[in-house]
This record gives structure tokens, C-alpha cells and sequence, in this order.
């Protein structure tokens, strides 16, 4: 791959919007093409046999929500179990930066950070059998995964660290989703707006949520996740970019559908236009 590769390469334009381009770590541009070739071939399928399928029952659950269609796209391409790449000790950025939020503007998460958070609890809400509320401990002593990744900001920039965290499928297996589970939301403790009424949300389906490299991180480089870096617990979901990778993470809500929450698109940057499948 050369440098010529790289070009072109764009996220969504976000609602009347500028597009954000790629930094120069994006991933290979053939790949991306391939999944454009394919995106647009079954596009144009569906345009063009749009009243047939319509008349289908399958049809509208298939594409009944938009906003699934890129990630199915990818799966077609490449399959539940396909893994993020993942990296040698070697390659770790030294300094993994931050971004977006680095300290919550939100007394109650202050006050845990004060105490080490010995008095966290990560809640589980929604559509589950057996709600439940996970301390940091309890976190740390699930079954757990450690990981080397790149992770891939819109804005620019990749760097790669080492994440540990607790396994969300060990996780949803105490919970036990309900079959009509389709999503899980993570609720974050960083209000982005005046008024502390609209703290960063973020959201996945299930097939990431079960994927083993899906873990609830609480340790970056072999220590404690830095503030900076989301403590006590972030998501990775390594096959997508980094603004799906929820910090400060305080309940997780196992929905249906996500219409009804908030700006009704999945999460904080989804709501300003952003793409809900932002796949690697
Ligand atoms: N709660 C919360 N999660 C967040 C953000 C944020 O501002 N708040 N920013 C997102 C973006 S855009 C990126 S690139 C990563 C940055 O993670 P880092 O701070 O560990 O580099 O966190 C993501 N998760
Ligand atoms: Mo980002």
C-alpha cells in the first residue's frame, strides 16, 4: 500500500457538516474500497428492487433500521469473529493521548474519583433477566482480556496501548439478556453541554457486544485506567473507531431499539451526524 492509498478516505459528512478526514494511520484503503464496491452493488439492488422486497416480510426487519445496514455491510464482508489486528509490546504509544473529554464535569463522578473509586458500581438496566450492579472489584475479578490495538480517532490520530478489561460477554452472561435485546447503551458520566443534562452516550449491537476483543477496560499499559483515559471502566470495541469507545462508562441499558433515547441516532456524536456502525 502506498501513500496514494490513503486518499479520499472520509467519514459521513455529519448533518450540514464539514466531512472529517482520515489521519494517516487509517486502515487499508483496499479493504474500504471493497466494502464501497459492495455497499453500492447491493445499494443499487435495493433501489432497483425496492417494491419486490418490499412486499417480503424480511425485508423490513432487515432494513427496517438504517442505521444497521453499514454494519451488516461489514459482516457480509467479513464475518461476526473477524478480529482487530492486534500488536507486538513493541509497538505501544508511549503516551496514549486523550480525547474528547478528560476529566467529568460532574460532582457525583468527583467524588468517586476522590475515593479511588471504591464506590463505583457499573449498573445494567433494560431489557436483561437479572439486573445487576458490578463494583470495580467485582470488574477486576470477571473473566478478562488483555489486548494490544490501534485505536483510530476521526479527528487524526491512532495510537496503540495494551487494554485489560473484563470480558461485556462474561458480563452479559450474569445479566442475561432478553431475546428482544438488539442493543447495548452505554451511559457516560461526562455532560457535554451547559446544564449537565446530556452526558456522552454511545451504543453497539449485540454481535460486537458478544465479540471477544469487547471488553470494559479498567487498566491501559498495565496500570490503572488514567482519568484522561476514561476511568474506572471504558469500552473497547476494537472494530470500530474511537468515538464509540464510551469512557467514564456508569450504566449499561440493554434496549430494543434506541429511537426513543436521546437524539434517537445511538450516541453523543451519532446525534451531530456521525455514522452508528463506524467500522474499522
Ligand atoms: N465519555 C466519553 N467517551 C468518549 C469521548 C468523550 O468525550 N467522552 N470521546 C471519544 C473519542 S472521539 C475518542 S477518540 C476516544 C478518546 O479516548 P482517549 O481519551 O482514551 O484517547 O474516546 C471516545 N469516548
Ligand atoms: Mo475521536
Amino acid at each position: 500500500m502506498n501513500a496514494d492509498d490513503e486518499s479520499a478516505p472520509t467519514l459521513a459528512a455529519p448533518r450540514g457538516g464539514a466531512s472529517v478526514a482520515w489521519g494517516g494511520a487509517a486502515p487499508p484503503a483496499a479493504r474500504r474500497r471493497f466494502l464501497g464496491r459492495v455497499a453500492a452493488s447491493i445499494a443499487a439492488l435495493s433501489v432497483g428492487g425496492c417494491d419486490r422486497l418490499s412486499q417480503t416480510n424480511w425485508f423490513p426487519k432487515m432494513l427496517g433500521s438504517a442505521e444497521t445496514l453499514n454494519g451488516r455491510l461489514a459482516r457480509a464482508v467479513t464475518g461476526h469473529e473477524a478480529m482487530a489486528q492486534e500488536f507486538p509490546p513493541a509497538d505501544i504509544t508511549p503516551n496514549f493521548r486523550s480525547n474528547g473529554t478528560a476529566v467529568p464535569d460532574n460532582p457525583r463522578y468527583a467524588a468517586l474519583a476522590a475515593n479511588g473509586f471504591r464506590d463505583y458500581a457499573l449498573e445494567v438496566t433494560g431489557l436483561v433477566a437479572k439486573p445487576a450492579r458490578f463494583t470495580l472489584a467485582e470488574l477486576q475479578s470477571m473473566p478478562s482480556r488483555t489486548q494490544i490495538t490501534r485505536h483510530d480517532c476521526v479527528e487524526g490520530w491512532s495510537a496503540i496501548g495494551q487494554w485489560q478489561g473484563a470480558r461485556l460477554s462474561a458480563l452479559l452472561d450474569v445479566v442475561q439478556p432478553a431475546r428482544s435485546a438488539r442493543f447495548v447503551v452505554f451511559h457516560c458520566a461526562d455532560p457535554m453541554e451547559e446544564g449537565r443534562t446530556a452526558p456522552y452516550y454511545e451504543s453497539i449491537g449485540m454481535d460486537d457486544a458478544y465479540h471477544v476483543q469487547t471488553i470494559l477496560a479498567y487498566a491501559l499499559n498495565g496500570a490503572p485506567l488514567p482519568i484522561k483515559n476514561g476511568a474506572p471502566i471504558r469500552l473497547r470495541v476494537e472494530r470500530q473507531l474511537g468515538y464509540k469507545h464510551a469512557k467514564y462508562v456508569m450504566r449499561l441499558e440493554l434496549v430494543e431499539s434506541f429511537v426513543n433515547i436521546r437524539g434517537g441516532q445511538g450516541g453523543y456524536w451519532e446525534d451531530q451526524g456521525y455514522q452508528w456502525y463506524a467500522g474499522i
